[in-house]
């Protein structure tokens, strides 16, 4: 880590105990559940970024195309001198075509859970960009975020397509929140997997060499490491499909046999074929992304996609306040 750089940190005691506390209740639920979130531990991104680079997972590199393609009109829009903030930004490959693109670049704050991960990619953009100001944020994206002080206007990118991991109410809650965050005059660009024909859905959550298995059953290995869990990693499987009508890829963990598991103390059951859930992931059309960015005080102000229209980047710029709160069908001023 550059010696110089200063970092905001809300998650690194946290996120251990919310792990012991989310397990212990998701067990104890019925179905069972774990939150997603705690699937990226060091080994759950580094799986994560593997998974990237796979043939069927065509996310990545159909979203890096696009950003490609339309990052110099992305800094035509944002202008000179903002504020980039970035929403569990992994890896930060994609947020360098941003970097890159938006001129006299203020900031940038890259906001992630994972703090190995965080300051690993830190420390790289910061030797890489040397005159950016570089201000990682250890911190749960979805909860409080501690203060970013900047000077001129947000640009928050969430790419990856990672609001499909919410439910819609939470993304809801998650684009009040980057709304109030980036502020009146701030804009997001999203990144968002489009609904499409269920097999090829299939595959990239079903890939041949087995790397979103491992990337999934490491949740089990977490467990075993941080909450002295006793799970057998060949007595569970990984089991992912596409719920068309749901319109979203369900992951789930189920065990192959009546088996019982020790965790932090505690003992769990598991019948034959029982699940665990552990993600969803929401597929969207037109109509499904302008129904969600109102939901959360955006409106939709372009949209790029592929030729093949599997993914898509929007660009959301913040309705003002008195617009979104005027009464539908109210004309003239407010
Ligand atoms: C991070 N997120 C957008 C991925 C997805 O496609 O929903 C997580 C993932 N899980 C399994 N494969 C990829």
């Amino acid at each position: 880590m550059n010696g110089s750089m200063l970092s905001l940190d809300y998650a690194e005691t946290a996120d251990r105990e919310d792990f012991h506390r989310a397990v212990l209740a998701g067990l104890s639920a019925r179905p069972r559940a774990i939150p997603a979130k705690f699937l990226y531990d060091a080994r759950g991104s580094a799986l994560f970024d593997e998974i990237c680079e796979l043939p069927e997972y065509y996310l990545t590199r159909t979203e890096t195309a696009i950003l490609k393609r339309h990052a110099a009109e992305i800094g035509r829009r944002a202008g000179a001198g903002c504020a980039l903030i970035e929403f569990g930004s992994g890896s930060s490959v994609k947020s360098r075509l941003l970097i890159e693109a938006l001129p006299e670049l203020a900031l940038y704050a890259p906001i992630d859970i994972s703090r190995e991960h965080l300051d690993v990619t830190a420390a790289r953009l910061q030797r890489d960009y040397p005159k950016l100001r570089v201000l990682p944020v250890c911190a749960d994206f979805m909860g409080p975020v501690p203060p970013i002080e900047s000077s001129g206007r947000r640009l928050g990118f969430f790419p990856g397509s990672t609001i499909g991991n919410l439910t819609p109410a939470e993304a809801t809650a998650f684009l009040c929140h980057a709304r109030q965050l980036l502020g009146d005059d701030g804009a997001l660009v999203l990144g968002v997997d489009l609904r499409k024909a269920p097999q090829r859905l299939h595959d990239a959550y079903n890939d041949s060499a087995g790397v979103t298995a491992a990337f999934t059953l490491n949740l089990l290995r977490r467990m075993n490491r941080e909450l002295q869990a006793t799970f057998d990693l060949g007595g569970f499987a990984h089991e992912a499909f596409y719920d068309e009508r749901e319109g979203r890829i369900e992951i789930y963990i189920r065990s192959l046999r009546e088996q019982a598991v020790w965790v932090a103390g505690h003992r769990f059951e598991f019948a034959a074929a029982e699940r665990m859930h552990t993600e969803y992931s929401y597929k969207y059309d037109a109509a499904d992304l302008a129904t969600l960015a109102a939901s959360g005080g955006f409106r939709i102000a372009e949209t790029w996609t592929d030729p093949e229209q599997l993914f898509a980047v929007v660009y959301l710029e913040g309705v003002p306040q008195k617009e979104a709160a005027r009464p539908r069908g109210t004309l003239g001023r407010a």
